[in-house]
C-alpha cells in the first residue's frame, strides 16, 4: 500500500532468462521484518515478466513493467498494452524514464497518456520527471520539474494511484548524486507542486529518488525529507545490492 516506502528496480534492457535466480534470491531476503517497513518491486525486460511473477507469489515483491503503448490492443506492431502487462502479473508500470524520453522523443503529452493507460489497466504508472545537466546548470531544476510534472501527470489521481520518481537526468548510470540538500529542495518541490494540484491527498503521493542509488548512499537519500523511496537501476540487478538498499529503511 501507499503508505510504506517503495524501493523499485528497474532493470532496464538487461536480464536473460538466467537472471530469474537473482529475482529468485531477492524473493527470499524480502522476510516479514523488510516487508513491514518498505514495498519492493522489481521492473524486469517485459521477457522476464511472466516468469518473475509466478516466482514473486506469496512473496509480495511486485513486479512492473518499464514503459507501454497508449492504446489497449490493437495494430501497434512491437508495442505492449498495459492490459498485456497486467496481465503477465505486473502492478506497476514505469512511464516517461529519460531513457524513453530522450531514445524515444516522448514528450510530456506522450507520458501522461501512457500513465492513463496504466490506470486503465488497473496499474500503478511509476512517473519519472528530472533536469539535465544543462538545465540543472541553468538554474532552471525547479522549473523543469515543475513542467514535467503539470504534463505527464494524469488529473484526478492520489496516492494510492500513482506514483513520481525524480531522476535527475545528469545522475543516472554515472555515479554522480545531487547533494542531499538538493533532493530535498526538489522533492520538497514537487510536494508543494502535488499539494496544489491534487489537495491534501496529493502531499501523500510518493516521491522516488533515481539516479545512481547504490548501497553506500541509500541511508543518506532515503532518510531525506519528502523521499519515499527509490527507482535503482544498476544496483537492483544484484539480489545483494538490492536488498542492502531496502535494509536502509
Ligand atoms: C535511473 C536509475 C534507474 P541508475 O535511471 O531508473 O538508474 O540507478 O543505474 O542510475
Amino acid at each position: 500500500t501507499a503508505s510504506r516506502p517503495l524501493v523499485a528496480g528497474n532493470w532496464k534492457m538487461n536480464g536473460l532468462k538466467a537472471a530469474a535466480a537473482e529475482f529468485g534470491r531477492m524473493v527470499e531476503g524480502y522476510g516479514p521484518e523488510m516487508r513491514k517497513k518498505v514495498e519492493l518491486a522489481v521492473c524486469p525486460p517485459a521477457t522476464l515478466l511472466y516468469t518473475l511473477s509466478v516466482m514473486a507469489i506469496g512473496s509480495r515483491i511486485a513486479v512492473g513493467g518499464q514503459d507501454c503503448a497508449v492504446a489497449a490492443a490493437g495494430a501497434h506492431t512491437g508495442d505492449l498494452s498495459a492490459e498485456m502487462l497486467a496481465d503477465a502479473g505486473a502492478a506497476y508500470v514505469i512511464v516517461g524514464h529519460s531513457e524513453r524520453r530522450t531514445d524515444h522523443g516522448e514528450s510530456d503529452g506522450l507520458v501522461r497518456a501512457k500513465a492513463q493507460a496504466v490506470l486503465r489497466a488497473g496499474l500503478t504508472p511509476i512517473v519519472c520527471i528530472g533536469e539535465t545537466e544543462a538545465e540543472r546548470r541553468n538554474n532552471e531544476t525547479l522549473a523543469i520539474v515543475e513542467r514535467q510534472l503539470a504534463g505527464s501527470l494524469p488529473d484526478g489521481v492520489g496516492p494510492e494511484d500513482l506514483v513520481v520518481a525524480y531522476e535527475p537526468v545528469w545522475a543516472i548510470g554515472t555515479g554522480l548524486t545531487p547533494s542531499s540538500d538538493d533532493i530535498a529542495e526538489v522533492h520538497a518541490h514537487i510536494t508543494g507542486r502535488l499539494f496544489a494540484r491534487f489537495g491534501e491527498p496529493g502531499e501523500r503521493i510518493r516521491i522516488l529518488y533515481g539516479g545512481s542509488v547504490k548501497p553506500a548512499n541509500a541511508k543518506e537519500i532515503l532518510g531525506i525529507p519528502h523521499v519515499s523511496g527509490a527507482l535503482v537501476g544498476g544496483a537492483s540487478l544484484k539480489a545483494a545490492d538490492f536488498l542492502s538498499i531496502a535494509a536502509a529503511y
